[in-house]
């Protein structure tokens, strides 16, 4: 039901609605919940404060009223099918992306994609605007919605607005390429506090702000000509570590650790990667040290197995169909180099699971491997920990990962340095259980007290205190 004259206290904005389309068997057309960890972090903030949440719901062309899912108030962006193409996969996924983690791609930039974004920004922050009560908290959501904090603001300077940007921000040395640097960084300082994962990604954008504005910074707290101030710093995402931990103490997903273990041929060791197949999560680096130990014999088939899941990603992006080829022919060349008839050298898969078996998955492995070349946080990093409650299990993780700065005793490694990454591979399935035992220890404690109601309940309270007078 529409209920047009609705106005919230909350507003959270994000690129895409907590919900997916999908159609069932006998034709039936519904909205199911797509819980992630930031729905379970604002549910409750949510039903509180009389809360909406303003996105796209995944379909092009598609006209919606607002309506309510699973207990939250959704209000639909309509995105037609150019919009998508060059405001998501294009000006989002196709330059700011790849610009954002350090060029590791080369990021395209193309005029008409930046005037789709500029449409689109505005078009959720009216979107927003109309929603949100007189002095009511909008929580803006990442990379795709830079300009709307800005907009917003304009709009509605009664409200109070946050900002939260999921991947990194790079160095003015990189971002300065951006030939719309400065009217982003502009849209940013719409915000009263502008949250960053690492402490870096606050630095570096406190120097693009000194750089491209006359705004000046000191410490945290930025100030503009107006007089206005922001905060600008780090306040590092997590997971619902309760939850992972509660799923893997159920009997069926134990006994399903067991049997993956079993199919996999019972090896002495199981490693396990799980990532967007994305360019960023050096998933050719890591198929690489592995397949340099088995050529080299140090490691084999027999004792040493990789699965690695591959979640499709973002396919209709050139750069991510090229690098779809480029890993599926390394997977196929070590596996028909190295593998048995018994004995497979990688499990690859190329699909989603649920989270069940994605639990599942990290009890029953060994060695959990994250080498991204540049990652914002990375859950999956803080999933293995939180679903080891038996203290066991070797987190080999890149130090250019957020989750780097937390998990201080994972076998943390540059995975650009292929012999750094193999003697690091080496050294975790090799490493004595008390020695495993209390680097999780470590850990655990970290990411079960840090979880996703702490992050968001923490970033809430900053933006309520930093309302100017
Ligand atoms: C961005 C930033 C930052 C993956 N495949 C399946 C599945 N997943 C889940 C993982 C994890 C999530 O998706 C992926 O999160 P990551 O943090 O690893 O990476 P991005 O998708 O790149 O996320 C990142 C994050 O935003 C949050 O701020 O940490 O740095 O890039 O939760 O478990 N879940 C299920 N099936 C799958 O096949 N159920």
């Amino acid at each position: 039901m529409t209920d047009s004259s609705r106005r919230v206290d909350f507003v959270v904005v994000s690129n895409r609605l907590p919900v997916d389309h999908v159609v069932d068997d006998d034709g039936t057309e519904r909205w199911q919940p797509s819980p992630g960890g930031l729905v379970t972090a604002l549910s409750p903030v949510m039903a509180t404060n009389d809360g909406a949440w303003v996105g796209w719901p995944g379909r092009a062309d598609l006209d919606l009223d607002e309506f309510d899912a699973d207990g939250l108030h959704l209000v639909p962006v309509r995105l037609s099918s150019d919009e998508v193409d060059r405001y998501y996969e294009g000006f989002s996924n196709d330059t700011l992306w790849p610009l954002y983690h350090d060029v590791i791609a080369p990021p395209h930039y193309h005029r008409e994609w930046w005037e789709a974004y500029v449409a689109v920004n505005e078009r959720f922050a009216a979107a927003a605007a109309s929603i949100a009560a007189e002095g009511a908290t909008v929580w803006v959501q990442d990379y795709q919605l830079q300009l709307v904090p800005r907009m917003l603001r304009e709009a509605r300077p009664d409200l109070t607005i946050g900002f939260f940007n999921h991947i990194p921000f790079p160095p003015y040395g990189i971002y300065s390429q951006l030939p719309w640097r400065t009217q982003i960084v502009e849209g940013l300082l719409g915000a009263d506090v502008v949250g960053f994962q690492r402490p870096a990604d606050a630095r570096n954008f406190q120097s693009a702000v000194r750089r491209l504005t006359t705004a000046t910074t000191s410490q945290t707290a930025i100030r503009l000509p107006d007089g206005r101030r922001l905060v600008a710093k780090a306040y590092p995402i997590s997971i619902d570590s309760a939850s992972y931990e509660q799923l893997a103490r159920r009997p069926d997903i134990r006994e399903r650790a067991r049997q993956i273990r079993e199919d996999l041929g019972n090896p002495k060791v199981v490693m396990l990667g799980v990532d967007r197949l994305d360019y960023t999560k050096g998933i050719g680096h890591r198929l690489k040290a592995f397949g340099e130990l088995l050529a080299e014999g140090r490691v084999s088939v027999e004792d040493v197995t990789l699965v690695q899941v591959a979640t499709p990603s973002r396919e209709r992006v050139d750069a991510y169909r090229q690098l779809r080829d480029e890993i599926e022919l390394t997977v196929g060349r070590i596996n028909g180099d190295y593998g048995t008839i018994s004995h497979q050298a990688i499990s690859y898969l190329h699909h989603g699971f649920p989270r069940e078996e994605m639990v599942a998955l990290c009890l029953a492995a060994d060695v959990m491997l994250v080498t991204a070349l540049r990652d914002g946080m990375n859950l999956v990093a803080k999933e293995y920990v939180a679903v080891r409650h038996d203290g066991d299990g070797v987190l080999v993780l890149s130090e250019f990962t957020g989750a780097a700065d937390e998990l201080k005793t994972s076998l943390r490694v540059n995975p650009h340095d292929i012999d750094g990454l193999k003697d690091a591979i080496v050294q975790a399935i090799e490493m004595p259980q008390a020695e495993r035992r209390r680097r999780m220890r470590a850990m655990r404690k970290r990411v079960l007290e840090f979880d996703v109601a702490y992050w968001s309940s923490t970033f809430l309270r900053e933006l309520a205190a930093s309302k100017n007078p």
